[in-house]
């Protein structure tokens, strides 16, 4: 039998593309803000309903240079509870990453902790939607606003995605989306900034492409984070799926929630009122004490059995040897106890579902 892997990058039929890429052999234009890049640019205007698109590399790329773009000094409050980017687009431009706990239901910032963490050299939030699990938006704005502090979400996990009828990327100054491959939506590699204030994008368009202003200007020490050609090709074509995509992926999730809903030991994600999901991820907290068995003994069980669950999010990023033991992970005690706990389950748009019937075996069989 087949690995499963944790997810399966989604891909256009290869006609498609092949007819997408074409003019290239003729144009000869592969980057630096091509004909496919424009299009790209405006199709995801339209798809995520934002202001504003800057299309970049990588979901990296993305936050590294609008936290850049922003002008940030002294601290911004993040979450641990996510992928490495999110902490190392902070670090990586000097400034201090301050961790707030997350809710132990959205696993997203707790707002709740919000307030008692900013200083005076509080100049941003940086909250993450992690598994597509929107953050308080309402709140965390709300306290931003009050105290005069810029926030960018990393939306990562959050394509597609609506809030009351509003696109995710709208929300806070700028949302960084990521289009890798492992995405619910991907370019190969790629990622892109949403937000509103046109300043903001020019700064943006010059960082991605080394701060150059013009013929004989460079303005700022930029980097190169431009989108080339074939992955913006390969996002036109991806996005004229992903709603399909997205739909095959609800399946998985209801066939998964069928099975698991109701075991006691298990938390499973919830849905969010007024918000679209995207299925992006299926985590499940593992409650060694009432489940009878961990997270380490299913993951043991379920790779035995070809099947590769992940532990996203651990460790946590303020647990990371490279901080030297710079951050006290005892400030963030949710984070900490879902991290030690947490499994993402395979989750993608040909997931069979009776590949979902099989894990869902393998997982009963370990309760104890
Ligand atoms: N912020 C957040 C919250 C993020 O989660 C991420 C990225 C970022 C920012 C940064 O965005 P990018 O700069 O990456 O655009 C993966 C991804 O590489 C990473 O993009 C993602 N988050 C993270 C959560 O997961 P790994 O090291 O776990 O990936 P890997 O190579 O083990 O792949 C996982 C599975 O995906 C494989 O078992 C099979 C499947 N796969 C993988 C690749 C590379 C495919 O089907 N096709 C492929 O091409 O990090």
């Amino acid at each position: 039998m087949p690995n499963i892997l944790v997810t399966r990058s989604s891909m256009p039929g290869m006609q498609e593309y092949m007819d997408e890429i074409e003019e290239l052999w003729e144009s000869h234009w592969l980057t630096n803000m091509g004909t496919k890049h424009l299009k790209f640019q405006e199709d995801l205007k339209k798809y995520l309903m934002v202001d504003q698109v800057e299309l970049m590399t990588n979901g990296h790329m993305a936050l590294e240079l609008t936290l850049q773009a922003l002008n940030l000094q002294g601290e911004v409050i993040t979450t641990p509870f996510t992928f490495a980017s999110t902490t190392h687009a902070i670090v990586r431009n000097g400034l201090t990453p301050v961790f707030c706990d997350i809710d132990p239901v959205t696993y997203t910032m707790d707002p709740n902790k919000l307030e008692d963490l900013i200083t005076d050299r509080t100049s941003a939030i940086m909250p993450v939607h992690v598994y597509g699990n929107l953050c308080d938006v309402d709140e965390i704005e709300r306290i931003a606003r009050k105290y005069e502090l810029r926030v960018i979400y990393d939306a990562a996990h959050a394509f597609g995605e609506t809030y009351r009828g509003k696109g995710v990327g709208s929300f806070g100054n700028a949302s960084c989306f990521s289009f890798h491959a492992t995405k619910v939506f991907n370019s190969i590699e790629g990622g892109a900034v949403c937000f509103h204030d046109e300043s903001l994008g020019k700064a943006l368009y010059e960082l991605k492409n080394f701060g150059i202003h013009g013929p004989e200007e460079v303005c700022a020490v930029g980097a190169n984070a431009k989108m080339n050609e074939f992955c913006a090709a390969m996002g036109i074509c991806n996005l004229r799926h992903v709603e399909d995509e997205i739909s095959r992926r609800q399946a998985v999730v209801q066939r998964y929630r069928m099975h698991l809903e109701g075991i006691e030991g298990l938390q499973l994600n919830q849905a969010q009122p007024e918000v679209k999901s995207n299925y992006a991820y299926f985590p499940v907290i593992f409650e060694e004490r009432i489940f009878g068995a961990s997270r380490s003994e299913v993951f043991e069980r379920l790779e035995k059995n070809g099947i590769g669950a992940r532990k996203y999010f651990y460790p946590l990023t303020n647990t990371f040897s490279c901080f030297h033991q710079r951050y006290d992970v005892n400030e963030t005690p949710v984070a900490l106890h879902v991290s030690k706990r947490v499994l993402t389950l395979p989750l993608y748009a040909d997931l069979c579902l009776q590949d979902v019937d099989r894990i869902c075996e393998i997982i009963k069989d370990c309760k104890r």
